[in-house]
């Protein structure tokens, strides 16, 4: 079953990297800059530091060779199933305005996944430093969300079509969007405690952020549950302001949300620890030991996690967990 499967997301070890596989769609690292490379596109780190000495390689493996290439500053590979690519954005070029790089970020990806024939985001993640340093009345996060709006708006995307997003404050410049597409659509699954992220009420910025809560895709011979990023937000609100607290309501988010992607997810009961993958994004480095041991005794020593230092879309919020199922 697992070989008609066409992704597989695998934790390795830098050892385990080094046999060479033509099969890997993305190998992504965490440090404390970006390093990509149009020449070596499957090949991504990010600035998004890790806060465990053993932290992981996150691989994306297909289940035949990839063809990987780049078309300017976009970077690909693909199979006949999925296609994955990034881009990133020296926002120098736009003047330092958010709104006009997560713009051009997101025109060049919906034209590119559209005209390589892959008409179906499924997932994407946003990262850009200095999430909440305010221009002209804005934060960099609402300006990202208008910019990336407006992108949205002329393709157009429907409500219905949004991916499952992540989006984070790493260290380093450049605005860095990836994304993973297919063939055909996945289906949009919210999370009943929540307001969806498009109908959030005005005063989180002048457009909504456009992002469903998390993407099921039926893949052939294995169904995948994609999770954006979740936080300590019921209704539209911020709830709580310690970090514990915050983390064991993003677990009652997080089984909310297994739950109501239904029947194809039944083996996961609403357990996220059954997950293949957890991130968790934790706002100050010092919180983290502390979020470690509340998530293992809420889910089990086992529980795949990779923690990583990021600020996250509002000021409140201290810690934030993305998740997949693959
Ligand atoms: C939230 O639920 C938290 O703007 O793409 C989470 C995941 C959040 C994705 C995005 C924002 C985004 O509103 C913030």
């Amino acid at each position: 079953m697992s070989e008609s499967t066409p992704l597989t997301v695998r934790l390795l070890t830098e050892s385990e990297l080094a046999t060479r596989d033509p099969r890997r769609l993305a190998v992504i690292r965490f440090g404390q800059e970006n390093l990509l490379d149009p020449a070596r596109p499957t090949e991504l780190t990010l600035a998004l530091p890790p806060l465990a000495a053993d932290t992981p390689v996150e691989v994306w493996e297909a289940n035949e060779p990839v063809a990987a290439g780049c078309d300017h500053d976009l970077g690909y590979a693909h199979t006949r199933d999925a296609l994955f690519g990034w881009i990133l954005v020296d926002e120098a070029r736009f003047d330092h305005d958010m709104d006009q790089a997560a713009e051009y970020a997101y025109d060049r990806v919906l034209a590119f996944h559209r005209a390589m024939g892959f008409p179906s985001l499924l997932r994407i993640w946003n990262y850009f430093p200095h999430l909440h340093d305010e221009v002209d009345g804005l934060d960099r996060y609402q300006a990202f969300c208008l910019g990336r709006h407006r992108a949205l708006e002329r393709v157009p995307l429907t409500e219905g079509e949004l991916p499952a997003a992540t989006a984070i404050g790493t260290t380093a410049p450049g605005l860095v969007v990836y994304f993973l597409a297919g063939r055909e659509p996945g289906i949009q699954i919210e999370n009943p405690r929540q307001v969806s992220a498009f109908h959030y009420p005005r005063r989180y910025g002048p457009k909504s952020p456009s992002f469903s809560r998390a993407t099921l895709k039926p893949w052939p011979g294995k169904p995948h549950l994609y999770i954006s990023g979740t936080a300590s937000i019921v209704g539209h609100e911020t709830l709580h302001t310690d970090v514990i607290t915050q983390l064991d309501e993003i677990l009652e988010n997080l089984r909310a949300l297994i739950g109501s992607a239904g029947d194809p997810m039944a083996t996961l009961e609403g357990n996220p620890g059954a997950l293949s993958l957890l991130k968790v994004y934790v706002r100050h480095a010092q919180d983290v030991d502390a979020v470690r041991s509340r998530l293992q005794e809420a889910l089990g020593p086992k529980a795949p996690a990779i923690y990583l230092r990021g600020d996250i879309c509002r000021d409140d919020l201290l810690v934030e967990i993305e998740g997949l199922h693959a």
